[in-house]
């Protein structure tokens, strides 16, 4: 017996709106970290958990609190969730598009197992629950330039079929029990303290620390496969941003969001104002270049700036400069 998903149904009194208790899983990957960050900055250090199966490094583990999770195991899931008294959930427990290739039954697992855990959790709880989708969730028969929210989707990888599940999944449980789904789809996201990770996009992280390094970078993709990307603290920004709006201004629970696109050889180009001794070789990778073929070349985000206000505020040249005196900063 599944009931319908209604804080005001519950003896308790719902928890302040205005401060959530906030569960992260896979919370030491790429976003995990900054993104709590954010959170405890506006809602108090205690009210925002990270989680993961891997030890955190001393700084994590001194900046506010983190527990052991595995999205496969439920009753500890449940147990977190009960005991922490969560309300938000943000589910970033996935393996990226070129490792799950790789890696076809673990990413099933983690990808589906895991969010249907997830998904049953949050309904359970009457939770809201944040689960990120991507622009790997579109395929070759997609419109790419721009895709938009809604067409067709049909991914030629793991990690897209798995998304799509999600988007479908957290929708249909959002209409039929009320279910409190927010899904947005990222571009490939830019950071410098933290590494990504077995994506299609990594180069765009990789290209600046071995800009810095040695001045060479060999790029795994040919130098016009342009592809939507962001920075960092954009995307953070959004995820907050979009959690925090009213449910009455979603006329969607899943959307697209968007910064910039641009191919290798314009983010090269970028650099070598900085850098100008820069040299950029290509030898495209045959998995990861058909996986980015597939994808869109740019999105429309106009429904995410239209229901809840969403506006990036890093543009290619703003990235490049924060990314190099990032990187600088923590080397020095
Ligand atoms: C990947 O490249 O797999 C990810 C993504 C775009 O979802 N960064």
């Amino acid at each position: 017996q599944i009931n319908q998903c209604n804080n005001e149904d519950s003896s308790d009194p719902p928890p302040p709106e205005d401060c959530p208790r906030v569960l992260i899983t896979g919370g030491l990957g790429q976003l995990g970290v900054g993104l709590a960050q954010l959170l405890r900055e506006q809602y108090g250090k205690e009210n925002v958990i990270l989680s993961d199966i891997k030890k955190p490094p001393v700084e994590v583990f001194n900046s506010g609190p983190f527990v052991y999770a595995d999205v496969l195991d439920y009753k500890n899931l449940r147990e977190l969730v009960v005991n922490n008294r969560i309300t938000w959930l943000v589910h970033y427990s996935a393996l990226l598009s070129a490792v799950g290739e790789a890696n076809v039954a673990l990413a099933r697992t983690i990808n589906i197992t895991g969010l249907h855990n997830v998904l049953d959790l949050a309904l359970e709880n009457c939770l809201r629950l944040f689960v990120p989708s991507t622009i790997g969730a579109f395929g070759p028969s997609s419109p790419r330039d721009p895709a938009p929210d809604l067409c067709v989707q049909r991914p030629r990888t793991i990690y897209g079929v798995s998304k799509v599940h999600g988007e479908l999944m957290g929708e249909y449980l959002h209409h039929k029990y009320g279910l409190d789904f927010r899904c947005l789809r990222y571009p490939g996201v830019i950071s410098a303290n933290t590494k990504p990770g077995g994506g299609t996009t990594d180069y765009a992280v990789q290209i600046f620390h071995d800009a810095l390094s040695t001045g060479h970078y060999e790029c795994y993709l040919r130098s016009d496969t342009r592809l939507p990307m962001m920075h960092i603290a954009d995307c953070h920004r959004a995820t907050v941003e979009f959690m925090q709006a009213p449910e009455c201004q979603l006329s969607l629970r899943t959307y697209n969001i968007a910064a910039m696109s641009f191919t290798p050889e314009e983010v090269a180009e970028e650099i070598r104002k900085h850098l100008p001794h820069l040299k950029v070789t290509y030898n495209p990778d045959a998995v990861r270049q058909t996986i980015a073929d597939s994808w869109p070349v740019r999105f429309d985000d106009s429904n995410a700036r239209r229901d809840w206000g969403w506006r990036p505020s890093y543009g290619l040249p703003e990235l490049v400069t924060d990314m190099i005196y990032s990187i600088c900063d923590k080397r020095a």
